[in-house]
């Protein structure tokens, strides 16, 4: 690939497709055709060019990779129409497709489209397989045991919907009521912003468990907080809340166990929260977030 054509790739791919798609009208084939055929591999570094880890944090690409779950982009092709039945973003899933959009000779891979684009990736990440049902990024992210293995905005966490515009809370529910000695919490993505623990008595009835400063400091790529917590009570339904608003990007949460006086970990069977960035799945008509 020339660099010529990586520079054409590239701005393609970190949103500056409009520019670039503009000149793709006028001298349509060969641009589309060398962007279908040159496979760019972002593993690889581009010489003279944004390093491959600054091209992940942009908006489209994470959006492209659904925040990290496919991996190593096989190609991208410009497909405008496809937005009348795909909406602006469609995690499609895999396709052994070899023609679409006037192009072919295309290989298998995991499609992704986020307007106007096609992005093609060679794999799908290890871990990043959510359980059978649940959203990327949705609270259910935060049932079960850690899954998010390195730090990052990967969408086996829960997000909220917005990075800072209001505090958030994430509710879980756990099997059977326990009476916890400590509440773990495994933040993957801006971690430091846990500031309170209520616990349900009963049914109703919110307790305040604990109520400090996020023992893993902000700035922290990722962190593990053991929150020691006193209740003369059993409980199966805890509140984490976060100050989101203070610490800077989306919050995001792993998983959270609750201790028992065995030292036994349990982890969350269900869970809901303030707002969630997956709700953009169930509503596909509407302009994708971010
Ligand atoms: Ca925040
Ligand atoms: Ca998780």
């Amino acid at each position: 690939m020339t660099r010529k054509l990586q520079i054409l790739a590239v701005l393609a791919l970190i949103g500056c497709a409009t520019a670039v798609a503009a000149q793709g009208e006028s001298s349509a084939g060969p641009l589309r055709t060398r962007l279908v055929r040159s496979s760019l591999r972002l593993t690889q570094p581009l010489p003279g060019l944004t390093e491959p880890a600054e091209l992940l944090a942009t908006d489209t690409l994470r959006r492209a990779s659904v925040g990290g779950k496919y991996r190593t982009l096989l190609f991208a092709i410009r497909v405008p129409q496809d937005q009348s039945t795909y909406t602006s973003f469609s995690d499609y899933g895999h396709s052994e497709t070899p023609a679409w959009g006037g192009f072919s000779g295309l290989p298998g891979g995991y499609w992704v489209y986020v307007y106007p684009h096609w992005y093609v990736w060679r794999d799908q990440a290890n871990g990043a397989a959510a359980p059978s049902g649940a959203r990327s990024w949705g609270p259910e992210q935060a049932t079960g045991e850690p899954d998010t293995e390195t730090a990052g905005d990967l969408s086996t966490a829960w997000a909220s919907l917005t990075p800072d515009d209001q505090d958030e809370w994430l509710q879980l529910e756990y099997e059977r009521p326990i009476r916890p000695v400590a509440v773990i919490v495994h933040a993957t993505f801006n971690p430091g912003a846990l500031g309170r623990v209520t616990m349900s008595r009963a049914d109703t009835e919110e307790v305040d468990a604990w109520k400090g400063a996020d023992p893993t400091p902000a700035g922290s790529d990722k962190g593990v907080s053991i929150l020691p917590v006193k209740v003369d009570f059993e409980t199966k339904l805890i509140k984490i809340h976060l100050d989101s608003k203070r610490v800077e990007g989306w919050n995001e949460i792993d998983a959270v166990g609750l201790v028992d006086q065995m030292g036994k970990t349990h982890w969350a069977v269900r869970a809901t929260a303030s707002s969630t960035y997956a709700s953009q799945e169930e509503a596909p008509d509407r302009e994708v977030r971010r």
